[in-house]
């Protein structure tokens, strides 16, 4: 089976954004492709996190991972700071790293530009990505096209390691979503729902309560033309509400569109958010027995101990490539 490994960072809550673009693709992939899914708390300290609030949010993350559907039986999921691998072949990423690709990050040069302290792990945070990324021999790294630019290090950084000491790692490809699984601020549907939106009444988080979504969704913007319509162009912010439901359903856009004929915004509205709650509530359900359970340090502590394993693999064959410590 091919391999298939993504990282999430623990900051922020998870939005319905993040789970219909990304967290449910991983439930269908773990069926076809042996997974390996991380927290990658690591990438979250490059820029200043408050240490209780961050124990929290991966604790948080990694239920949600499970609750979502994630099955530890298929996929491997795991902390990164808990597999000691990934720190170490950050650094020989680091070392085989040239300044000026790394200065040429587009995310570098959003996060450090006008601004003091700015911290030396932000700029080496790719490496340390691409060292996630090859320590597992992956095939496929399916991320946001925000992540192209560092999937594309990645393959550079592994073809140099393998050209200038041994054919030792696989060059992985990028996989970016489908068009269409973008889902939309709910007050400016022409921006994506994003989880550092400040404005909340924009995004879903996967831990509202029904009466947050109600309330949300009923004060989406829509248009005045009170057709329920499919029409992104020039009803926007309907059509977010529609792909949403579709999502959720999985009913197509064309029934959705038949089933509202002559009903009104609030009626649609009113629907779209029972929908949500709906599809939400088993989700909430596992977290909440999830969190506070046995089951989730067992299932994270066998995620280090699989990964290690694989990962101190790989990590050997560097080493010996590179000529670090004695021939093992
Ligand atoms: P931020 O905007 O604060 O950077 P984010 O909400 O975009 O955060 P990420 O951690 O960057 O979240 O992304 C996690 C995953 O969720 C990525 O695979 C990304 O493509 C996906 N994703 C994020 N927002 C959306 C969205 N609005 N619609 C669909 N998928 C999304
Ligand atoms: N940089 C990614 C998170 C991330 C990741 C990875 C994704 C860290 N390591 C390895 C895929 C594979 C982000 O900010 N979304």
């Amino acid at each position: 089976m091919k391999k298939i490994f993504s990282g999430v960072q623990p900051t922020g809550t998870v939005t319905l954004g993040n789970y219909i673009g990304a967290f449910r693709q991983f439930t269908t992939l773990q069926d076809e492709y042996d997974c390996i899914f991380c927290i990658v708390d690591q990438h979250a300290i490059t820029v200043p996190q408050d240490r209780l609030e961050l124990r929290k949010t991966i604790r948080s993350l990694a239920a949600l991972y499970l609750a979502a559907g994630i099955d530890p039986k298929k996929a491997i999921l795991f902390i990164q700071s808990e597999v000691p691998a990934h720190a170490q072949a950050g650094w020989m990423m680091q070392c085989i790293s040239y300044i000026g690709e790394l200065e040429r990050m587009t995310q570098f040069k959003d996060k450090s530009s006008g601004k003091d302290g700015v911290s030396a792990s932000l700029l080496t945070y790719p490496p340390l990505m691409a060292a996630d990324i090859l320590l597992y021999q992956t095939d496929i790294v399916p991320v946001g096209d925000d992540q192209k630019q560092h999937v594309e290090l990645t393959r550079d950084l592994a073809e140099r390691f393998n050209k200038r000491y041994n054919d030792v790692l696989t060059i992985p490809e990028i996989r970016l979503p489908k068009n269409g699984a973008r889902i939309k601020a709910l007050q400016d549907p022409l921006k994506k729902m994003s989880k550092s939106d400040p404005n909340k009444k924009s995004t879903i988080s996967l831990l509202d309560t029904p009466k947050e979504i109600e309330k949300k969704i009923k004060s989406a913007v829509t248009d005045s033309e009170g057709v329920v319509a499919y029409d992104v162009a020039n009803k926007p912010g309907v059509s977010n509400l529609l792909t949403i439901e579709a999502a959720l359903t999985n009913e197509t856009i064309e029934a959705l569109v038949a089933k509202y004929q002559g009903v009104g915004y609030g009626d649609f509205k009113a629907s779209v958010a029972q929908a949500v709650i709906e599809h939400l509530q088993p989700i909430q359900e596992r977290y909440e027995a999830l969190l506070t359970s046995e089951e989730l340090d067992i299932i994270l502590d066998e995620g280090a101990l699989k990964a290690q394993a694989v990962a101190s693999k790989t990590l050997k064959k560097m080493e010996n490539a590179m000529g670090l410590g004695r021939k093992r």
